[in-house]
Formats: structure tokens, C-alpha cells, sequence
């Protein structure tokens, strides 16, 4: 295995093992056995099975490859200090939490640049996604929970459920590098004083809480606690980038996938569309940028095998474009249907005076409410932190509701433009079930809700974004039972678009899994 940092000189937007001329070479050869198009978690698992295949392999990338420190020494940007590499083409940063009692201090100015996390707006949702080598890696948390088999066997019926938790989920597991905190470095540090309170809360409404385990290398961790190491999770850093302790995908599988020296990573490069050539194989158009924005090369790759990792949003954006504009008419009508926030709903709670939660918050969550359980109203909540550097009170939450509702995108002609139907009715469902627990909490322990976190509206309950798009293109629903596209042979999807709108934890395990189930079973019987 290889560091993706010293893969790539600086200013390549092609990352290979071969030397650096060598990689500009082979990239020239636009037609290739296999494309994997986006490097998430989805499509790392895809290059990686594929390269230690044998198979020669370009994965298609819009956005940047995350190695190159900043004039302040650092490869990305901290929430305290957001500059241009916080956000994909911005002038202001959007940041989840909008304001701090009600003031607008939380965002910042930024000049337009290709950075590290895109907001996507859509008619009342709005979606969280990483862009750059890694997808969803480079900004996520970190949590990795692996669902209740129940809740799986019921979200996925075709899939034999116990191959998929003794095997595939303890396989993704390895790869990613999940590891759980120590417990009793957690009941000890100030970084966790947070998510002591909140347990508290839980605790005071009888309510179970159980940790959850994380990319994050918590043995790095107490290190930067103790002062011997950067401080990164305990320095501000997650969404915009951690520049240290988080296993990110380009740690993992995709330094992995470099390493079989099969796989080429083309960055900056965005595709627009997808067809089908006369002879069965797939035509990609495809748009490179540079780090502003501006279209430097149209070009097209043409390949036999073609892998979808582009996310829920990417993969079913390109697919319905693809069937509605005829390029791909044979993809069936449930393209785009089944989509969904993973019930995603933020809230804060205000403390009493005497339980604080500390000025110094760890960035990587590690505890959640269990009340899935609850056949009533399931909801996990993770206790997610606050952490600003001063004392707060504030409890704040990532609810994930058990909300039935999806939604599906459609293609519109007029526009050109792949839109998204979900209502804000839609979204209430959420926010009513989220409340129906922390009601509980709040009556339990005299406490209320904080009314300035999320704009100047009083808004207790984030209904209007999340961060966990999932669906579009539902396995066994736009797929087989396996990700291949039905309609058409030698065409996969690998991502969060298989999952049917909610899986009751947070997706990327999931996700990972169920790629490594894919692949195992396309490499034998479809090569
Ligand atoms: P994803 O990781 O989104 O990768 C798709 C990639 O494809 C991206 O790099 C795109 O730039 C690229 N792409 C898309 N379209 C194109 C195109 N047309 N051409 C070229 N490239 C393209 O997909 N999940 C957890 O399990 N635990 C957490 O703690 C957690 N925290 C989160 C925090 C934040 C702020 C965010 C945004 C997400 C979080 N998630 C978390 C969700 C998780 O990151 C997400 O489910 C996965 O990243 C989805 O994986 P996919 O492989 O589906």
C-alpha cells in the first residue's frame, strides 16, 4: 500500500504509481476496460477489487486530490478559520449550524475554489457531500455503525443478511480502520464533557445510550490531548477536512486500490453523461476544471465495465439524465425513485447552569441515544458536539428518524436540470418524531430547546438539509440484487443510491459493505 500524499506531484491531476510521466501517458489512452466514476466509498471499494483483479481501471473524479498544504502549512481548513478550501464554489461558507444566539458569526466569506464540501440545493432540501479524492471521508465524522440486522433485513428483504454481517460488514469494518474509544480515557477527558451531559439527560428520560465507534484513530487522539501530537479532531477540524487521525478513503482503500498499480485516479474531472456506443461499450463526456472552475478540456472516455459511485446524488443524477434525455432509454422508471434524508433532523437542547458541556469539545462524535427500539417512534440520535471554545450549555444532536417518506428526481427538460421532490412536509415527518423524543428529555429533565442555532427564524429543528442523501437507484428495485444496472449488462452502482432512503445509522459502513458484497460476486461471474 502506497500514501496517496506522495503518489501525486503537485499540480497532477492524474494520481497513478507510475512515475509522473508515465501516468500523463496512460491517461492519454481514453479507453479503458473499466471506469469507476467517483472516489466515496462506494467507488474506492469498486477500484480496489477491481485493480487487485488485474483489471486497468480510471476512476473519475470532480473533485481535487487533498495532499497539498495551504501557506498556512495545512492541507485543509479548520471550522473556526474557514477560507476558499472549506467549500466546492462558494462565496460564503454554508455551514449547518447558521448562528450563534441568533447572530450570523458563524459563516464567513470565502473566495470561489474548488474546495472540500459542497452543499447542493434542491426545492427544500439541501445535501451535504464531500468533494476530492475520498468523497464523503474527507468531511464526514467518522462514525461507523454498522445497522441492526433486523433493520436490515427489513430495508434489504433479497439480501442474505447473515453473509452480509459475518462477512461483508467485518471485512468493510477492517478496511476502514474502526476502532472504539477507550472508556475510561472517555469518562476522564474535558473533550467528551459534552457527551457526558448529554448522556446524562438520556439517562435522567430512562433512555439507553451506547458508544459509537469511528475512523478516527482515538489512539492519535489522546495523543493530541496529551500535547505530543497536532491536534486535528481536538483542534476544530471535521467538515471542512482533518488533517490528521481520521482514516479517510485515501488512507485506505484508495491508497490500496493505487497500490495494485491497475488503478489511475483522474482528478477535477466532472461527468456530464453517460450513452452507449454500437458495440456495447459506454461513452462518458466528461468536463476537467481547474481549481476555479473554468472548463479546461471536454473530453470523452469509452470503457466495457462501467461502476457508479458518484453518490445518491451523482449516480441517480447521471442515470435519470441519462434514461429521460434517451441516452439510456432502457433504465427502468424506479431510476430516481426511493430517495431519502436517512430521517436526518439537527436540534439543541440549553442546559442547566451547573451541567456544562466544556469549551473544549472533542469534533468526532462517539455516543448516541438508542431509541430505535421504540416500535412507536425509533429514533438514534448522536450526541454530536458543539465546539466553538467556549461554554455553551448547549446539547446538540443528529437525530436519524425512522421517517417512511422518499421522494424521487426527475429530469427536467427545460431546464437541463435533474430536480428533486421532496417537500417540506416531507421533512416534518422527521422533525415530528425527533421532538416526540427529545420532548421526553426535556420534560425529564426541565429543560428546553435552543431557539438560535439554526437562522434567525427560531427554528429549533434543522428540516431543511442533511447529511445523509441516500437512494435513487434502490437495489433490487433499479438494480439486480447485486448493483447491476437493469436494462443494461456491464453497468453497476456501488454507492448510497442503493440504500432505500434510511438504514437507522449512520450509511458508510453500510455502503462499503454492500460494495464489497457486489464486487465479490460481479468479478466471478461478469468478467
Ligand atoms: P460519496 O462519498 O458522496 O462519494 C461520491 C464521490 O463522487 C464524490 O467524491 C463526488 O465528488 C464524486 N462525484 C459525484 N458525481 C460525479 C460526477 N458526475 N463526476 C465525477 N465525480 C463525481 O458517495 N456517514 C457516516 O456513516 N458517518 C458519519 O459520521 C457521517 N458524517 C457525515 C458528515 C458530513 C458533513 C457529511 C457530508 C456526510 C456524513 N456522512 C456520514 C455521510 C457519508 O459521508 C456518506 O453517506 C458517504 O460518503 C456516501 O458514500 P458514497 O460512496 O455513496
Amino acid at each position: 500500500m502506497i500514501a496517496l500524499q506522495t503518489a501525486a506531484a503537485a499540480g497532477l491531476t492524474r494520481v497513478g504509481l507510475q512515475s509522473a510521466q508515465a501516468a500523463e501517458e496512460a491517461a492519454d489512452v481514453t479507453n479503458v476496460p473499466a471506469v469507476v466514476v467517483g472516489s466515496g466509498y462506494g467507488g474506492a471499494v469498486a477500484a480496489l477489487r477491481l485493480g487487485q483483479a488485474g483489471i486497468r481501471t480510471v476512476m473519475i473524479e470532480m473533485g481535487q486530490l487533498w495532499n497539498t498544504a495551504g501557506s498556512d502549512g495545512k492541507i485543509f481548513c479548520s471550522t473556526a478559520a474557514p477560507d476558499k478550501r472549506s467549500m466546492w464554489f462558494k462565496t460564503r461558507t454554508e455551514a449547518p449550524l447558521a448562528t450563534f444566539l441568533w447572530l450570523d458569526v458563524v459563516n464567513k466569506d470565502i473566495a470561489s475554489y474548488a474546495g472540500v464540501l459542497d452543499r447542493v440545493h434542491y426545492d427544500n432540501m439541501s445535501v451535504y457531500v464531500g468533494r476530492g479524492v475520498g468523497g464523503g471521508s474527507l468531511v464526514n465524522g467518522g462514525m461507523a455503525v454498522t445497522p441492526r440486522q433486523s433493520y436490515f433485513a427489513e430495508q434489504f428483504p433479497t439480501v442474505d443478511a447473515s453473509a452480509m454481517y459475518n462477512t461483508y460488514f467485518p471485512r468493510a469494518r477492517t478496511m476502514l480502520g474502526v476502532n472504539t474509544i477507550d472508556s475510561t480515557w472517555f469518562e476522564s477527558t474535558e473533550w467528551y464533557q459534552f457527551t457526558r451531559t448529554s448522556r446524562k439527560a438520556a439517562a435522567n428520560t430512562g433512555l439507553t445510550t451506547t458508544f459509537v465507534p469511528n475512523v478516527y484513530d482515538f489512539g492519535y487522539m489522546q495523543q493530541e490531548a496529551a500535547g505530543t501530537a497536532t491536534k486535528s479532531a481536538l483542534a476544530q477540524e471535521v467538515i471542512y477536512g482533518n488533517n490528521y487521525g481520521k482514516k479517510s478513503l485515501d488512507k485506505t482503500y484508495l491508497a490500496a486500490a493505487l497500490g495494485t498499480g491497475n488503478v489511475t485516479i483522474h482528478t477535477l474531472e466532472k461527468v456530464k453523461a453517460v450513452t452507449r456506443a454500437s458495440d456495447g461499450s459506454y461513452v462518458l463526456s466528461v468536463d476537467r476544471i481547474d481549481t476555479s472552475g473554468n472548463v479546461v478540456e471536454s473530453k470523452q472516455y469509452s470503457c466495457t465495465y462501467l461502476f457508479l459511485g458518484g453518490g445518491s446524488l451523482g449516480t441517480t443524477e447521471l442515470l435519470v439524465r441519462a434514461r429521460d434525455t434517451g441516452a439510456l432509454p432502457a433504465l427502468n422508471s424506479s431510476v430516481g425513485g426511493g430517495w431519502s434524508t436517512n430521517g436526518n433532523t439537527m436540534l439543541g437542547r440549553a442546559n442547566h447552569i451547573w451541567d456544562t458541556t466544556g469549551a473544549n469539545q472533542s469534533t468526532m462524535p462517539v455516543m448516541g441515544i438508542d431509541d430505535w427500539a421504540n416500535t412507536d417512534n425509533p429514533v438514534f440520535a448522536e450526541i454530536a458536539p458543539l465546539p466553538i471554545g467556549f461554554e455553551t450549555w448547549v446539547s446538540l444532536y443528529l437525530a436519524i428518524t425512522k421517517n417512511p417518506q422518499r421522494a424521487s428526481f426527475t429530469y427536467d427538460s427545460a431546464s437541463d436540470a435533474v430536480k428533486l421532490g421532496w417537500t417540506a412536509a416531507q421533512s416534518a415527518v422527521s422533525v415530528a418524531m425527533a421532538k416526540k423524543l427529545f420532548d421526553r428529555i426535556n420534560t425529564a429533565n426541565a429543560t428546553i430547546y435552543r431557539y438560535d442555532l439554526f437562522g434567525s427564524s427560531s427554528k429549533v429543528f434543522a428540516d431543511d438539509f442533511c447529511y445523509h442523501p441516500l437512494g435513487g437507484c434502490v437495489l433490487g428495485q433499479a438494480t439486480d440484487d447485486y448493483g447491476r444496472v437493469k436494462g443494461y449488462s456491464k453497468l453497476y452502482v456501488t454507492d448510497g443510491s442503493l440504500v432505500p432512503g434510511n438504514i437507522g445509522v449512520n450509511p458508510f459502513v453500510t455502503i462499503t459493505a454492500l460494495a464489497e458484497r457486489t464486487m465479490e460476486r460481479v468479478l466471478a461471474e461478469d468478467f
